[in-house]
């Protein structure tokens, strides 16, 4: 279980569309320190300190980029959240999209990706039963290279794809509006619209290679988007057509 961590005392809010937004200059993980707020209440840092990705993967977090954790409620059967994170790459590609972003594409199950670029991150985390952390990191007028080189040639900004006079904050309201609608949907059983239109973009098969949770062996096959849970679609030679959810899979690379 991941950690949890108290929000820091100096941490200012404001209220924008039934959300409520604490904003620090530093903390260690905005989703740590959502893990103990309520539904509707939203964690911004300035930076991260200790940013985490999928299976404890570090994520960088420098000035200019925007980190932030957005709780939402999740009642009833546990399983039907199970389709949030992929969602919540649909939403925030719509906000994008709204800003006059082109070109974007989800990489399964929650990469924002500009060809083979990374543009932004997604880590849904559950610390409790009733609630669900969304967790965003999106590169915006940062240069996450510049402390990490190993990712040089392998990041997107939203600067260089969208230039304008938005603010992170302006992002920030953007991005909680359409994680609002993505939710709603999901409430109101109709995650079905989502996949279709994620679908749309994976019309095209694509070779991958995956690597199962627990396990050291990796496999190829085609990916072919997503069924009506959202668990990945995948024909390999030896299994024909199979699906994983993405508790499963530790690890999906994309060999073409
Ligand atoms: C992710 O993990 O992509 C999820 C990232 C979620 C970050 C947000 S920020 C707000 C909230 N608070 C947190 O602590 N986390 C969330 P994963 O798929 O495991 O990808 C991690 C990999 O992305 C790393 O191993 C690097 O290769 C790469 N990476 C790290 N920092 C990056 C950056 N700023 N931009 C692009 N790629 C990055």
């Amino acid at each position: 279980m991941a950690t949890v961590t108290p929000l820091p005392a100096e941490a200012l809010f404001i209220q924008s569309e039934g959300w409520t937004i604490h904003t620090a200059s530093e903390i260690g993980s905005t989703n740590s320190a959502s893990a103990q707020l309520p539904p509707w209440h939203a964690v911004r840092a300035r930076v991260q300190t200790d940013g985490r990705g999928r299976t404890n993967r570090m994520w960088i977090s420098d000035e200019g980029g925007l980190w932030l954790s957005a709780v939402v409620p999740c009642p009833g059967n546990r399983s039907k959240w199970s389709i949030l994170p992929l969602a919540a790459g649909w939403a925030i590609i719509g906000a994008l999209k709204e800003l006059g972003a082109r070109d974007l594409r989800l990489r399964w199950p929650n990469d924002i990706m500009v060809g083979r670029r990374k543009l932004a991150g997604l880590l849904v985390e559950r610390f409790n039963n009733q609630t669900a952390v969304v967790g965003i990191g999106l590169n915006v007028f940062n240069f996450p290279e510049e402390e990490e080189p190993a990712l040089l040639g392998a990041t997107a900004r939203l600067a260089d794809l969208v230039p304008g006079c938005y603010t992170l904050d302006d992002l920030a309201r953007i991005i909680l509006r359409s994680i609002g609608r993505a939710h709603a949907l999901i409430r109101d059983d109709e995650f079905r619209l989502i996949a279709d239109e994620l679908n749309l973009g994976w019309a095209s098969p694509r070779l991958v290679s995956i690597t199962l949770t627990g396990r050291a062996q990796t496999f190829a096959g085609l990916f072919e988007g997503i069924d009506e849970q959202g668990r990945l679609r995948l024909t390999t030679e030896r299994q024909g057509r199979c699906t994983y959810d993405a508790a499963q899979v530790a690890l999906l690379r994309e060999l073409e």
